[in-house]
């Protein structure tokens, strides 16, 4: 019996490191892979075996237990993400351009609704920062002290030219972390920065071979400081993931300390008497946080 960590799936083939450093590549036994179910036909009463993925199928993060030359079974999880499919992740590195694409609150904090509803610690890295003036980047910074006064922590960092990266470096050790956030924020860019050495392909445009962007296309960890560094294809397009409407005022950590005196308020705009509604006119929670609220529990009524 053999354990290792998956630092990578493709196609069913896991890859698996080692205790001793070394990388298998290898498939977990079928029970792990599906699962037999049996739909019924109303009509002719007969009865249909489909196969299913299943909850016990091994992931990335996860600690393998390989048996015979096969995945038998994993460790106990602490968390699962969903998007991306990743196991026992202790931070999300939350990667948002400064520029191209432009800052968007909009985005930040439906990104952290997410990951919040998924507990995980969010930090947020605020990439490309060289593409701003000092006057912009002066006003960005008093802007997200705002998420700083919440608890997050905020780096700043240009990769190209490697500011800022040693204290991002600091906060790696011994630790799974999962880049997340838009795609052609720098992800890539930035954990190239970050390990010595490392080369990762990034979204350069590729003229030599004149085939377009490079961008990531399978999650993938990657050992550093004892822990691991997680790289994942961003997003073109999020939503509120299986977020309930009346979870989403929990999740708004700004709303807290503003008690709503009325009894199932949905604290949207206009609603007189409302704490919240109150303080965001009043400039105590950030206007657009509580415009961020009021686009997603609308968007959250629609489904
Ligand atoms: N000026 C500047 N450009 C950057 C910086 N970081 C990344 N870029 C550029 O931004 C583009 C996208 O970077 P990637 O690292 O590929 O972005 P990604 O987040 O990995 O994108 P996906 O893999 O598609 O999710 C590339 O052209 C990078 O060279 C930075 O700090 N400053
Ligand atoms: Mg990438
Ligand atoms: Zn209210």
């Amino acid at each position: 019996m053999q354990k290792g960590r998956i630092i990578n799936l493709n196609g069913g083939v896991y890859k698996v490191l080692l205790l001793d450093g070394s990388i298998i590549s290898l498939k977990a036994r079928g029970k792990l892979r599906y699962e037999k179910k049996y739909m019924v036909n109303e009509k002719s009463k007969s009865k249909k075996e489909v196969l299913t993925t299943i909850k016990n199928t091994p992931k990335v993060g996860d600690i393998a237990v390989i048996e015979n030359g096969m995945i038998d079974h994993y460790l106990e999880r602490k968390n699962e993400m969903i998007r991306p499919d990743i196991a026992n992740v202790d931070q999300i590195l939350l990667v948002f351009a400064a520029k191209e694409p432009d800052f968007s609150f909009f985005l930040l904090d439906l990104f952290l609704v997410n990951i919040l509803h998924q507990n995980i610690t969010p930090v947020l890295v605020v990439s490309k920062i060289d593409l701003l003036t000092d006057l912009e980047l002066f006003e960005l910074k008093e802007n997200l002290s705002y998420y700083e006064n919440m608890g997050y922590k905020v780096f700043y960092v240009d990769s190209k030219h490697k500011e800022g990266i040693d204290l991002v470096r600091d906060i790696l050790k011994d630790k799974i972390t999962v880049l997340s956030g838009q795609t052609g924020a720098g992800k890539s860019t930035l954990i190239n920065a970050v390990v010595p050495g490392f080369f990762l392909k990034t979204g350069e445009i590729s003229q030599a071979l004149g085939r377009g962007r490079h961008t990531t296309r399978e999650t993938s960890l990657y050992p550093y400081l004892g822990g691991f560094i997680g790289d994942t294809p961003g997003f073109s397009k999020l939503d509120v993931l299986g977020i309930d409407k009346d979870e989403l005022e929990g999740l708004f950590v700004d709303f807290r300390g503003h008690n709503c005196k009325f009894r199932d308020c949905n604290h949207l705009e206009g609603i007189k008497g409302c704490a919240i509604y109150e303080a965001a006119q009043k400039g105590e929670i950030l206007a657009s946080r509580y415009q961020s609220y009021n686009k997603m529990y609308k968007e959250i009524l629609k489904k």
